[in-house]
């Protein structure tokens, strides 16, 4: 992805560093980086082998000399007093990767190759935020994290915003105890931010702003100066380890084991991780791996590996660690879950119901254990957050069971003359007009009825037992019918005949005829049936009942225009509109005429007397908090009575609706003198006849 060396190497190597630095700056002081891990570790990768060919080029700048994050200026600096270790990690997936560590293992322990297993700790490897949370006479009195190892940053009153971390510890814990872990975010806590965080910022918040993957909003909400807003982010604990203890001379703990430590931690109220095993050499740890790495998608948080540890504290102390990792331990790297690749092309799918999803076709990439060549862009305001654009290079990413998605677009790697992506106005499918209703986040297909796209759905909600009802119709024979493109449209139901049929596997003549009865008797029906099973969005089957009384007869829904269509009761201006662009499409018009056309009949009736709505003319506006309904609900009942809700109050309003903490609405009521009610009053107008 990155230019080729040019040049000598001390120029390669100037530009390395000089890159890392940005990426260091952005990860670890904006908790926003530019580019994935992965590609992080490929460029740190190709730096140390330069310096490891070049000792004299080495300098103790270079970002390969310098573990960790460089604290943010406005938090303190705590030190540590016994240092944060780093762990050394194995990118091998294979079986030799277990086997190498447990051979180094063995050969520093002096162990003889026939002799007995070693006992390991095999844990999961959270992607978070480690920290170190200090206990002094069994109370929480500081957390800090990591920071390079030596000095991180006094975060406690965002830790102490963690239910899952005990403030207070049982009588038996020892005078000084430390206990490292990591702070992570689990997935559905990190999409239910995002969305908080979208919708603030489309409510025009500045300074808000979404992350683009658990591990960053985790290290951005505990290295958020204001503890009131981490205690909104929802942030998970798991304990890993220990720091600073009482010695056992002065009445600390006795632990022999790491499991057994862990078990303690467990027991004091701190969350271990429920997979957590031991293991005796490398074939059982190779087992956890790959049990482990079944189960990655189906975790509810993001893991990047599993940690392989000695078990016996006696064995640790013997191996200890070389510059700052320990010998005795090992984190084993899954395949990464984001990965950089290019933009081919940005195509517009449309789902069995007529949604519109813009996807990102994507140079083929190996993400999360598979290959990756398609990413959702989820609706346009999102591929408009994003601003992906075809010959781009973009960061994708695929956790858990989530489809891949693309998290961000790498800025300086756009191409002059890339054009900006827009939402077709029409179906890619059938061409008929695709809109976005009001308050929501997709466009849709108008076309159902003749959409390829949504033939099945189409098909079979009309001959759904609610709506026209042709008995035996079902998933699969439709399925099967047009799969085989014998029915197209609905008309294509009422031209089949015995031969076609039977020419359809597992398709018996008994079979058969009965879809041929059962069509037959399907061509008498009723308006409500028929016009509920046209699927006209928003069109269910109490309106397709209130439609018939209302207007009598097909013709006259057909044509109603907008305010028509309004008078009818339970009908507001979103379904009136549905209705409405679902008859402007001529396909559809044609498809009726031929279902009629067909032999399709129902009864026809008079139009009803027009009764007035009861809010007919009224324009309302809601302020606070009203005791049963909400906001939405209040306005919809509004609507489909017959009035109009206003956002701001003026002298065109009729009456202002306030419930608790109404605010500058009620003010403005009573100075232009609007009649101002209150919920109990709105709901005996929505009863009433006339008000
Ligand atoms: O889950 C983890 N991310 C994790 C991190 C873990 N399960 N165990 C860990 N063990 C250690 C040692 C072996 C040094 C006690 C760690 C980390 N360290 C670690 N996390 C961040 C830096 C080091």
């Amino acid at each position: 992805m990155f230019r080729r060396p040019s040049g000598s190497p001390a120029d390669r190597i100037a530009a390395l560093r000089k890159e890392l630095q940005r990426h260091v700056h952005r990860y670890y002081v904006l908790d926003e980086p530019s580019i994935p891990d992965s590609e992080y570790d490929k460029l740190f990768r190709e730096l140390q082998a330069l310096e490891a060919a070049h000792p004299d080029l080495v300098t103790p700048d270079s970002p390969t000399q310098r573990v960790g994050g460089k604290p943010l200026d406005q938090f303190a600096s705590v030190r540590h007093k016994v240092p944060m270790l780093s762990i050394r990690t194995e990118t091998d997936t294979e079986a030799t990767g277990t086997k190498n560590f447990d051979a180094r293992v063995r050969k520093e322990l002096g162990l003889s190759e026939s002799g007995p297993p070693v006992e390991y700790v095999a844990e999961l490897k959270f992607d978070g935020l480690a920290v170190n949370l200090r206990y002094e006479d069994r109370v929480l009195v500081q957390a800090a994290t990591r920071g390079d190892g030596e000095v991180g940053e006094d975060v406690t009153q965002n830790i102490r915003t963690i239910r899952q971390i005990p403030l207070q510890l049982p009588k038996e814990a020892p005078a000084v105890m430390e206990v490292r872990g990591e702070v992570y975010m689990r997935r559905p806590d990190f999409e239910a931010l995002n969305e908080r965080q979208r919708e603030k910022m489309a409510q025009g918040a500045k300074g808000e702003k979404t992350f683009v993957n658990p591990r960053n909003a985790a290290a951005g909400s505990i290295r958020q100066l204001d503890p009131a807003i981490a205690a909104q982010r929802h942030l998970s604990f798991f304990a890993y380890g220990v720091g600073e203890i009482t010695p056992q001379a002065e009445g600390g703990p006795v632990f022999e084991t790491h499991f057994e430590l862990l078990q303690t931690l467990k027991s004091w109220g701190f969350p271990v991780a429920a997979q957590t095993r031991t293991a005796k050499g490398a074939a059982e740890l190779m087992a956890f791996y790959q049990a482990i790495g079944r189960k990655r998608d189906s975790l509810p948080y993001d893991i990047d590996g599993v940690v392989y540890k000695v078990n016996s504290l006696a064995l640790q102390k013997k191996l200890g660690f070389v510059t700052r990792e320990p010998r005795w331990a090992v984190a084993h790297k899954f395949p990464a879950q984001e990965q950089l690749t290019t933009v081919l092309g940005i195509d517009v799918q449309v789902g069995r119901t007529g949604k519109l999803t813009p996807v990102a076709r994507l140079a083929p990439v190996f993400v999360g254990g598979v290959t990756v060549t398609n990413a959702t862009l989820h609706n346009e305001d999102e591929a408009r957050r994003k601003d992906v654009r075809v010959g781009d290079t973009v960061i994708v990413r695929r956790a858990g069971d989530v489809i891949p998605e693309v998290v961000s677009v790498l800025p300086e790697k756009r191409l002059p003359d890339a054009l900006q992506f827009t939402m077709p106005r029409q179906c890619p499918v059938c061409g008929a007009a695709a809109v976005r209703e009001e308050g929501e986040a997709d466009y849709r297909c108008t076309g159902g009825l003749f959409c390829a796209a949504q033939r099945k759905e189409a098909i079979l909600h009309y001959a759904h037992r609610r709506a026209v009802e042709i008995e035996g119709l079902g998933d699969k024979l439709v399925e099967q019918l047009v799969d085989a493109s014998v029915v197209r449209t609905l008309p294509d139901l009422y031209k089949l005949d015995l031969s076609t049929l039977a020419s359809l596997d597992r398709m018996a003549e008994k079979s058969a005829n009965n879809l041929l009865e059962a069509l037959e008797k399907s061509k008498q029906t009723t308006l409500p049936r028929f016009v509920f099973g046209l699927g006209i969005r928003h069109v269910g089957e109490a309106t397709a009942k209130a439609l018939a009384s209302h207007f009598g007869k097909l013709d006259a829904i057909m044509d109603a225009t907008e305010e028509q269509l309004l008078e009818v009761s339970d009908v507001g201006p979103i379904v009136a509109k549905s209705i409405r662009t679902f008859f402007e499409q001529a396909h559809n018009r044609e498809v009726v005429e031929q279902l009629r056309a067909c032999g399709v009949t129902w009864e026809e009736g008079e139009p009803a007397k027009r009764v007035p709505k009861p809010l007919t003319g009224k324009t309302f506006v809601i302020t606070g908090t009203l005791p049963s309904l909400s906001r939405d609900e209040a306005k919809d009942r509004i609507e489909a009575a017959g009035g109009k809700v206003a956002g701001s109050v003026s002298r065109k309003t009729d009456y202002v609706v306030a419930g608790t903490e109404a605010g500058s609405k009620l003010a403005k009521a009573q100075e232009l003198d609007v009649k101002v009610i209150d919920e109990a009053v709105l709901l005996a107008f929505l009863a009433s006849p006339n008000d």
